[in-house]
């Protein structure tokens, strides 16, 4: 099966309905590769809501998008890959537990019939639900997370165990990814207690902090990363907050100082040897992003590019 997108060189991007990348939205999963899913839920926000409108705004963005990748051979993604939108995952509005369990589900569908789930979300705990459906087709994951924040703390407010702060320490329990096989990148800023970033490294993580990433270089980065997850498929999600706030802005969790646009693309574009068995983007909120909409542009180029890094392999 090979469905191309709309060209908008015959096609105005603003006619239509906002489809990721203006592919097909799929009416079945036959034949699929990878499959874009909106996964709107922000019921595990602590502090700015509003995700659950990230999955529309970037694809609203996304228009902007062209279907070849110069960066990886001017692979043409599409021809190698057969894509579509598949729409979003049901949710229950504030009630997190319940949330988890529809977005699990719906992704569910999509991994039991081979394809490559490609999330929009949406807070950072859905991936906590991708992660579980994921698991259960492939075994335990390498965990590949760009971030600026761990999500390895245990419990807010009251004892709440799932949250946007805790998706990567329920995982590690839950056995569904490989911590000694699995890095966290892009971690900064200040500390709620000082072992914030060591309980990463005791639950077992690999940890490369954003100072590090400019000490190392983003070559070294990439190859750390290939290094770190060989033999396994690898779950890579994105955290927007990994991009410095002048890039990103429209985020739950803001932290200063992080890497520009540019050398986020960058490095997403050094990444090789991943088995990619899934992916997301999280924590884009529209609400605070102004009429630019510059954080949900980026967040739809980076989902570009993570699918024409799957579209080399694959290739
Ligand atoms: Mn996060």
């Amino acid at each position: 099966m090979n469905v191309l997108p709309v060209n908008s060189l015959d096609t105005p991007r603003f006619c239509g309905v906002p489809t990721f990348m203006r592919l097909p939205q799929a009416t079945s999963l036959h034949g699929l590769d990878a499959a874009v899913i909106g996964l709107p839920s922000d019921s595990g926000a602590p502090f700015r809501t509003g995700a659950r409108f990230g999955p529309n705004a970037v694809r609203a963005m996304s228009v902007m998008l062209r279907p070849i990748n110069p960066y990886r051979g001017n692979i043409n993604v599409f021809e190698k890959l057969a894509c579509a939108d598949v729409g979003d995952a049901s949710v229950v509005p504030g009630y997190e537990v319940e949330s988890l369990d529809r977005i699990e589900e719906s992704v569910a569908a999509l991994v039991t019939a081979g394809i490559v789930p490609f999330g929009i979300g949406g807070d950072h705990s859905i991936t906590l639900a991708e992660l579980r459906a994921v698991a259960a087709r492939h075994g335990p994951l390498a965990l590949v997370h760009f971030d600026s924040h761990s999500d390895t703390w245990d419990k807010y407010f009251g004892g709440k165990a799932y949250s946007a702060g805790t998706p990567f320490r329920r995982a590690v329990e839950e056995g569904i990814v490989t911590p000694g096989q699995s890095i966290q990148i892009g971690l900064r800023g200040s500390l709620f207690q000082a072992t914030d970033i060591s309980q990463s490294l005791d639950l077992g993580y690999d940890v490369v902090t954003t100072d590090e990433i400019f000490d190392i270089g983003f070559k070294a980065l990439a190859d750390r990363i290939a290094a770190r997850t060989a033999g396994r498929p690898v779950f890579l999600t994105f955290d927007m907050d990994f991009v410095d706030p002048a890039a990103a802005p429209a985020v739950q969790t803001p932290e200063a100082g992080g890497p520009s646009a540019r050398e986020t693309l960058q490095i997403l574009r050094l990444l090789h040897g991943l088995d990619l068995v899934g992916c997301d983007v999280v924590e884009a909120n529209p609400l605070y992003d102004g009429p630019g909409q510059i954080t949900a542009l980026l967040a739809a180029t980076v989902l570009a590019e993570l699918m024409a890094l799957l579209a080399s392999v694959r290739g």
